[in-house]
C-alpha cells in the first residue's frame, strides 16, 4: 500500500506540471486518469487487495486524488472552451475586429463638387480612354505637328503592338474626350469631362507626371463669350463663395480663339497680397475660350452654324487652393495622416 500511495503522489505532481490548452490534450488526460479504464478507476479496483483495517485510510487517499484529478479536469475544460478550439487558443467563432473605415480622397471630393455644380447647369458627364491616339489628343485639336506638347519629352507615347510604332499616347488632357463627343455628331453638346491625364514632368511640389482635369464644352447655335463668362462666374461663386471676384486675361490655346485665363481674387488674403497670390491679389484657376472653327470642322461640325465655348481646370490646383495644400505629392502618397484630414469633408 505504501507503494501505491507513493505512486499517487507521483501522478499528482505529474498532473501539476501538465499544461493543457486544447481539446485533444484534455481528452487524452480524461481518458488516462478519469476514463472507465483509467488510473482512478484502477485504483478503486485495488481496494479489494487492501487489508480490512487499512481500507478506510486508503479510501480517503483515493477520494482526495480523485477529486484533485477531477478539479484539474474541470479547470482545464473551462479554459479550453473560453479559448476556442484551435491550438493557439484562437476562437474563430468570435466576430472579427472592425476594419478602420476610410474616407474619400480630397481629389475625389473636389472633382465631385466641380462636376455637380456643372450638372446643375445642365452639363452631363462624358468619359473616354486614358490611352489615346494622336488624332483625338492632338491633331483634331489643331495642335500643329511641331507643337512642343507633342515632343517625346512632354508626352508618354505607347507602343501599338500591331504596328510596332509609338502610335498611342497617354492623354495629356481630357479634350480628347470632347473630340470623341463632337465626332458623334449629336448637337447641341453640353458636357463635363473629368479624368486623369499624363504629362512627362519631373516630379516636384508643383508638378507630377499624372494629375486630374475637369474640362467643359458647350456647343449650340449662338453660344457666345458672354455665356462662357457667366457660366464660369457661377461656378466660382458656387465653389469658393459669393464674395470671390473673377477676372479674365487674354491667353493663347491652339484649340480656342479667342482664349483666356480666369483668375479669382486670392482666398487667403482677399486680394490684399500674400505669398499664395505672389502679392498680386489674384490666382489663376482655369483656361478657356471659344472653340476654334478648325476644331469644329475637324470634328464634323459646321462652324458657320454652331459656336461653342470650352474650358479646362486642374483638380489638384483647385484642391490646393481650397484646402491650402502646399505640396502636390501629398495627393499620391496615400499617407493616412494626410487623408484622414478630409474625413467628413
Ligand atoms: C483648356 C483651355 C481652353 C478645351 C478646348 C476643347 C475642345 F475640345 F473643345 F477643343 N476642350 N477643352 C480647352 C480650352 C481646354 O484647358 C486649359
Amino acid at each position: 500500500m505504501e507503494q501505491i500511495v507513493q505512486q499517487i503522489e507521483a501522478w499528482k505532481s505529474e498532473i501539476d506540471q501538465l499544461q493543457i490548452s486544447n481539446a485533444t490534450a484534455l481528452e487524452e488526460y480524461r481518458i488516462r486518469f478519469l476514463g472507465t479504464k483509467g488510473i482512478v478507476k484502477g485504483l478503486f479496483g485495488e481496494m479489494k487487495n487492501v487489508p480490512a483495517e487499512k481500507k478506510k485510510e486508503f479510501g480517503a487517499v483515493l477520494n482526495v486524488f480523485k477529486q484533485f484529478a477531477e478539479e484539474k479536469f474541470e479547470a482545464w475544460k473551462q479554459q479550453v472552451s473560453e479559448g476556442g478550439e484551435g491550438e493557439s487558443g484562437l476562437d474563430l467563432s468570435l466576430p472579427a475586429d472592425a476594419l478602420p473605415l476610410g474616407s474619400r480622397h480630397p481629389i475625389t471630393l473636389v472633382r465631385n463638387r466641380i462636376v455637380s455644380i456643372f450638372q446643375r447647369l445642365g452639363f452631363s458627364v462624358a468619359e473616354g480612354p486614358e490611352i489615346e491616339d494622336d488624332w483625338h489628343n492632338f491633331s483634331a485639336l489643331n495642335l500643329p505637328e511641331n507643337h512642343p506638347a507633342r515632343d517625346m519629352q512632354d508626352t508618354f507615347y505607347v507602343k501599338n503592338p500591331e504596328t510596332g510604332g509609338a502610335d498611342w499616347l497617354l492623354r495629356t488632357h481630357t479634350s480628347s474626350v470632347q473630340v470623341r463627343e463632337m465626332e458623334k455628331g449629336k448637337l447641341p453638346i453640353r458636357i463635363i469631362c473629368p479624368g486623369r491625364v499624363f504629362r512627362n514632368e519631373t516630379i516636384s511640389a508643383r508638378a507630377h507626371c499624372f494629375f486630374h482635369q475637369v474640362e467643359g464644352l458647350y456647343i449650340a447655335e449662338n453660344v457666345s463669350f458672354a455665356d462662357l463668362k457667366q457660366t464660369l462666374y457661377f461656378f466660382v461663386q458656387e465653389m469658393f463663395g459669393k464674395d470671390v471676384k473673377v477676372r479674365f486675361r487674354p491667353s493663347y490655346f491652339p484649340f480656342t480663339e479667342p482664349s483666356a485665363e480666369m483668375d479669382i481674387s486670392c482666398l487667403i488674403c482677399g486680394g490684399k497680397g500674400c505669398n499664395v497670390c505672389k502679392h498680386t491679389g489674384w490666382v489663376e484657376i482655369l483656361g478657356c475660350g471659344m472653340v476654334h472653327p478648325k476644331v469644329l470642322e475637324n470634328c464634323g461640325i459646321d462652324p458657320n452654324k454652331y459656336t461653342g465655348f470650352a474650358f479646362g481646370m486642374g483638380v489638384e490646383r483647385i484642391t490646393m487652393l481650397k484646402y491650402q495644400i502646399k505640396d502636390l505629392r501629398l495627393f499620391s502618397e496615400n499617407d493616412v495622416r494626410f487623408l484622414k484630414q478630409f474625413e467628413g469633408a
